[in-house]
C-alpha cells in the first residue's frame, strides 16, 4: 500500500511486525508484491481508513450474528454444504475453512476483491469459482442450475 506503508518481504521462519498507520481517512491501494500463488496477478487490495467514530460503526455491525430470514437460497445454502466451509454467524455451525459469510453483502467486492459485488458475479463465482480465480480452495458446483445460483445470490446479498 504505497500511499500508508512500504514493503516487506515474509521470510520463512521469521515473524515480522508491520505497523500501518493512516492519518487520513481514505481508500489506499494495495498489490500483493511477490509471487504468491496462481491467483496473484489478481491479488489487489483495498485499505479502508475511517474517522473512528465511523469505524465503531462499521466494527460494531460487523461483529452482530446474521440475521436471516427463511428463503430459497438459505435452504439451498445448507442443502449444497456450504455451510460446512463458511460461517455465517447467528445460523448454523461454526465452520472456519472458508471465508466467513455474515456480512458478505455489506463488501464492495467478493472472491478477495477480484470482483465487483453484483448479484450476477456472486452467481457465476459461486458455480465455477475456479474461472475467476486461478488456483482457488473452493469447489465447484457443476450441478448447481442457474435458478440456484441466483437463488444463493439473493441470500448472499442481503447479508448485511
Ligand atoms: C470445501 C469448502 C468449501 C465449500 C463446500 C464451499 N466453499 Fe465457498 N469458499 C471456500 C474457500 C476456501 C473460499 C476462498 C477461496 C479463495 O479466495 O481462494 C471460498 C469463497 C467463497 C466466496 C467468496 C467469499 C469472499 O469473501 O469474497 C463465496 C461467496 C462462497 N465461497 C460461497 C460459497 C457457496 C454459496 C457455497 C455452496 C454452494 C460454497 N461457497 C461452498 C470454501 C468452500
Ligand atoms: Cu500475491
Amino acid at each position: 500500500m504505497p500511499g500508508l506503508a512500504g514493503k516487506m518481504d515474509m521470510i520463512p521462519g521469521r515473524t515480522n511486525r508491520l505497523v500501518v498507520r493512516a492519518t487520513k481517512a481514505g481508500t489506499y491501494r494495495g498489490v500483493c508484491a511477490e509471487f504468491c500463488g496462481l491467483g496473484h496477478a489478481l491479488m489487489a487490495f483495498d485499505v479502508v481508513a475511517m474517522e473512528p467514530a465511523a469505524f465503531e460503526r462499521w466494527l460494531a455491525a460487523q461483529a452482530r450474528p446474521a440475521t436471516v430470514t427463511a428463503s430459497p437460497g438459505a435452504r439451498l445454502f445448507a442443502s449444497y454444504g456450504c455451510s460446512g466451509c463458511h460461517s455465517v454467524r447467528g445460523v448454523g455451525p461454526a465452520a472456519k475453512i472458508g471465508p466467513d459469510l455474515t456480512h458478505f453483502g455489506s463488501r464492495p467486492t467478493l472472491a478477495a476483491g477480484i470482483l465487483p459485488m453484483t448479484h450476477a458475479n456472486i452467481a457465476r463465482f459461486v458455480r465455477q469459482p475456479g474461472k475467476t480465480k486461478p488456483g482457488v480452495r473452493m469447489p465447484a458446483f457443476p450441478q448447481m442450475s442457474a435458478a440456484e445460483a441466483d437463488q444463493i445470490a439473493s441470500y448472499l446479498q442481503g447479508l448485511k
